[in-house]
């Protein structure tokens, strides 16, 4: 066991949370159908990511908004899903037989994912990278959001870009595949990072979704962190 996986488990015993695991890939990797798969155990919480939530902030449709301008509207979009992730990481457990807690993206995915491309595109000023990592920073230390397991539900941005065309969602029909490269390239340099602070379980998502689901049970063990 890795040092940085027993402080983990060390941290969780101490504060008896549910096991967190994140579910993370590109735009269209397929996060919901993973997350769903999972009803079938009454011990998981399930958080799919709040976009009705980012439609419609008192009237404002932040995720449009962002895609109609990524300079004008990344820093308020997020900081908005900063506050959403963190508000689903952190809440206590729905009842009390709820042992795991599964997400799809995180904080850790806003702030080394989402925010270091938008730095990196100059989507944010300097001032403003500044001020959402030191939201981070501070998150970071005053309160335990840390994760146990990352599932990564691993695509070529290709294969994404095409599925998500064909979803055809409202806001994102103008998405050039360029950008599904652009975070693609960020989850990489993430994920791969010594930093990362938990395990991550890679999984072939360019995969027909039977065989992503073969790869789930046989995971599932892992996944709900023995919690079976
Ligand atoms: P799935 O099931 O893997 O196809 O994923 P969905 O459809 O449930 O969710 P996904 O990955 O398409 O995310 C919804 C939209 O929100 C998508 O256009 C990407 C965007 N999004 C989510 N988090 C962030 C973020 O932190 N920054 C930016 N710029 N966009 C984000």
């Amino acid at each position: 066991m890795s040092k940085v996986t027993s402080m983990t488990n060390a941290v969780r015993a101490v504060n008896k949370r549910p096991f967190r695991v994140s579910i993370e890939g590109n735009i269209g990797s397929g996060k919901s159908t993973c997350i769903k798969y999972f009803d079938k155990y009454h011990n998981v919480e399930k958080h799919a990511e709040p976009i009705q939530e980012w439609r419609n902030v008192s009237g404002h449709n932040l995720l449009g908004l962002l895609y109609s301008d990524m300079n004008e509207w990344s820093f308020a979009f997020q900081h908005y899903v900063h506050l959403s992730r963190l508000k689903i990481q952190t809440s206590p457990p729905s009842n009390p037989d709820i042992t795991v807690k599964m997400f799809e993206r995180s904080v850790q995915n806003s702030r080394h994912c989402f925010v270091e491309n938008a730095k990196k595109q100059n989507f944010l000023q300097d001032s403003e990278y500044e001020v959402l990592a030191k939201w981070f920073d501070y998150t970071e230390k005053t309160l335990d959001i840390s994760l146990d397991l990352i599932v990564y539900l691993r695509t070529t941005p290709q294969v994404v870009w095409e599925r998500m065309m064909k979803r055809g969602r409202a806001e994102e029909s103008e998405v050039p595949l360029d950008y599904l490269q652009q975070v693609h390239d960020s989850y990489e340099n993430w994920l791969n990072s010594p930093d990362v602070g938990c395990e991550v379980l890679t999984i072939d998502a360019d995969r027909s979704i039977d065989c992503v689901k073969d790869d789930l049970e046989r995971y599932s063990y892992k996944i709900l962190g023995g919690n079976h």
